[in-house]
């Protein structure tokens, strides 16, 4: 046995091991156990998941070490009704329904959010003493959309991988989650993101940009200066397996024994869980009316469904096997006769040599998923197939399934009529027409196994490079929150601060000039004016600043610096470039742009031109900005003049315009100060980069940023201002009485 290192740490809900009541070690079955299992048949790796018994949890390690040397399971104890709350109130009660497009099935409570939040800080903190520096973790599925966060916090050094069995929904539904924010900012933080299919991967990115306003390609996601990559790894089964254990002799006399049983000439096999996903009730109608449509078919062709019971005291579930039931008796009663049901309807599961014997049995396998990630029972019918007497397959177009098995006979599950016309075909194709699509679509997955998926994955997540984050400390606006460390930093020298005007000292509004300063806050500025030197360090022109601050004792900085208004003396130009030889050229762009899009504007000052768009159509105006952007940029390219794009902005300004170039100014006068920077938004992020990492910095609201420290929201910086003349009365007062 081969000891691999960096090791391979995997982690499920479940661990693919448990002890029986009477006390035995039983393996899992299912497609991830296998595929996991395949690709570390030689080498060693460990397993994480939950347990809720407590004895089982004490024992499960050394019972399985004892018969699988190279597995350490780490079950992770959680008390049975956290574990409901986490599992059922929230995996399954929220996320499953949201992300298979049934929102009103979606029942958000905060106890079970909490509970969530509680689970995935156990697991990462059971990883975390396990894991070591260069250690790979692939995460599975939706119970961990935290995790990774948790687990990066605690240890840094890890490769963190997930992979979401299930779809990513559409930005339109996935945006009804009241902690949407959260569920992708945790996700964020792994190095590899991997999902069944392309169009989960879009739906993802589509969120990304629309929840937290993170710009991400197909392969790559950047947020808070971490990136993670972005792949599709459809899975797939182990189908040579299927293929060995579906020929034995044990499964045969099985096939014979159903071939007496279900005497009929066309038997269609489904085998479901009775979720409402699964789309057992469409399945039901399509057969029916397969056979009111084609009366050639009835007495013929029959369905044997098998239900496999889930989640029974949840009302979805008991209202979809009420629905069940009632269409099976419908179709029955329409279209039965003394010797023959269409329906068999069986609500239990099946063991594995049944199950392989069904596959072998049908003549067709139908699958009706509403939605589903990738639908494994289609693959195994599949590889158990006898070529010899090959069945078709029925498959759902919304299962991840369809994008792999195109041979299939593909339905939308919604049209009764593309059922019934499927079922008819399958029942009326030729021998030929049959080998040919079961041969090519077994081609397909004897080339893609589990195990295939698994390496593939793994290869990728081995192959990302760490890139070191930086973490933003959450900054709570009062004192005693403050870290000694950010207090030491207040009081060691004399502060001179730079705030941002707005997003920062007023909130943002449609109109820029609507814009009017609390009074509450112009009094902390005024007071805060006198214990340290305030500098107000804005976009906004002159005049603007004149006309809201005026009667303070504020030093005022305009046009992101480019002019300074020392208090009690005149406004001073900074600039030396030359602003002719860009300025009119930009501004006649701008104009074009202007024209074209409804309700945009120019705000012109001396040095920067500002194309606003915040009141036009979002994305009509937002695809606009980019063509604006490119062509400033192209256009302008050996002109001093800087181009950005903002919040709903883009912007043209004098090199000598930029909140960094302003700060490297200041520092000039060589002052022993500390710096205290705060600000909300682009422009800002250059004083907190020309900071060098001395002083603080503070970043108001969500976002990337290169700022040491983060104030939730903009309505926080008052507070922040009145804390921070308290705190620095009370250490002037202790100083002077230390003297
Ligand atoms: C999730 C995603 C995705 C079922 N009944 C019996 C039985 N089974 C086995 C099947 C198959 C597995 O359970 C079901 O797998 P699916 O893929 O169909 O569905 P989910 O469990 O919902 O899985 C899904 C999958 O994750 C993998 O990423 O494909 O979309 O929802 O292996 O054989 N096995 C036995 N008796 C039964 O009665 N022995």
């Amino acid at each position: 046995m081969m000891s691999v290192y960096p090791r391979r740490i995997f982690v499920s809900n479940r661990l693919p091991f448990s002890i029986n009541a009477k006390g035995e070690l039983k393996r899992g079955s299912g497609g991830l156990v296998s595929a996991l299992m395949g690709v570390s048949r030689n080498e060693s790796f460990s397993w994480f998941g939950f347990e809720t018994d407590t004895q089982a949890a004490n024992q499960l390690h050394d019972a399985v070490k004892a018969v699988q040397p190279q597995i350490e399971c780490y079950p992770v104890y959680l008390q049975k009704e956290r574990y409901e709350k986490y599992y059922n109130g929230f995996a399954n009660d929220i996320i499953w329904p949201l992300f298979h497009y049934e929102g009103h099935l979606a029942n958000f409570n905060r106890n079970n959010w909490a509970a969530y939040q509680e689970a995935n800080q156990k697991m990462a903190e059971a990883i975390a003493k396990v894991a070591k520096p260069g250690d790979s973790v692939w995460i599975h599925d939706f119970h961990f959309f935290l995790l990774p966060k948790m687990l990066r916090e605690l240890a840094p050094e890890v490769k963190i991988g997930f992979f979401l069995h299930i779809p990513f929904p559409s930005a339109e539904l996935f945006r009804q989650l009241p902690v949407r924010e959260e569920m992708l900012s945790g996700i964020l933080h792994c190095d590899l993101i991997g999902f069944h299919e392309h169009s989960y991967l879009r739906q993802f990115i589509v969120s990304l940009k629309t929840v937290l306003g993170v710009d991400a390609s197909f392969v790559e996601a950047e947020c808070e200066g971490h990136k993670a990559q972005l792949g599709v790894y459809p899975i797939s089964i182990e189908g040579d397996e299927f293929k060995e254990k579906s020929a034995t002799p044990e499964v045969e006399r099985k096939v014979q024994d159903y071939k007496e049983q279900h005497n009929v000439e066309f038997m269609m096999l489904g085998i479901d869980r009775l979720d409402y996903t699964k789309g057992l009730e469409l399945k039901l109608r399509g057969l029916q009316q397969a056979l009111r449509k084609y009366p050639e078919l009835r007495g013929k062709v029959s369905l044997l469904q098998i239900a496999i019971p889930t989640r029974e005291k949840v009302p979805a579930y008991m209202k979809i096997k009420r629905e069940v039931d009632q269409l099976v008796g419908a179709i029955n009663g329409e279209f039965g006769t003394p010797s023959h049901n269409p329906v068999h309807y069986v609500f239990n599961s099946v063991k594995e040599t049944e199950l392989l014997a069904l596959y072998r049995r049908a003549n067709a396998a139908i699958v009706t998923s509403k939605r589903d990630g990738m639908n494994l029972v289609a693959m195994e019918f599949v590889m158990c197939q006898d070529l010899k007497t090959p069945g078709s397959l029925i498959l759902s177009e919304f299962a991840g399934a369809a994008s792999l098995l195109s041979d299939a006979l593909l339905v939308n599950p919604w049209d009764v009529d593309s059922i019934a016309d499927a079922i008819k075909k399958a029942f009326s194709m030729s021998e030929e027409e049959r080998f040919d699509r079961m041969s090519h679509l077994q081609e397909i997955l004897s080339k893609y196994s589990s195990t295939r998926w698994a390496n593939g994955f793994l290869k990728d997540l081995e192959k990302t490079v760490l890139t070191p984050i930086r973490v933003v400390q959450d900054l709570r606006p009062e004192v005693s929150h403050w870290s000694d460390r950010f207090q030491r930093k207040l009081h060691s020298k004399p502060l001179r601060i730079l705030l941002d005007y707005d997003g920062t000292l007023v909130s943002i509004m449609k109109r820029p000039e609507q814009v009017k300063l609390m009074e509450d806050t112009r009094k902390a500025l005024q007071e805060l004016s006198h214990r340290a030197e305030v500098f107000i360090l804005s976009g906004r022109n002159m005049e603007f600043l004149d006309s809201q601050l005026s009667e303070t004792d504020l030093n005022l900085a305009a046009e992101h610096g480019a002019f300074v208004k020392i208090k009690g003396r005149e406004w001073q130009n900074r600039i030396s470039s030359d602003i002719q030889s860009w300025f009119p050229h930009v501004e006649k762009i701008m104009a074009d742009y202007t024209e074209r899009v409804p309700l945009s504007f120019i705000e012109k000052k001396r040095a920067c031109l500002v194309w606003h768009f915040r009141l036009s159509p979002p994305d009509f105006a937002a695809y606009q900005s980019k063509k604006m952007d490119d062509e400033l940029q192209l256009g302008m390219a050996n002109m001093p003049v800087s181009i950005t794009m903002g919040n709903m902005i883009v912007e043209a300004k004098a090199i000598e315009c930029n909140k960094g170039n302003f700060l490297r100014w200041l520092k000039q006068d060589g002052a022993d100060v500390n710096y205290l920077c705060i600000g909300d938004d682009r422009t800002d992020e250059d004083m907190f980069v020309a900071q060098n990492g001395e002083g603080l910095s503070v970043k108001v609201g969500p976002g990337k940023t290169a700022a040491q420290y983060r104030l939730k929201s903009q309505s926080d910086v008052v507070v922040f201002l009145n804390s921070l003349i308290r705190f620095l009365d009370k250490t002037t007062e202790s100083r002077a009485a230390s003297v």
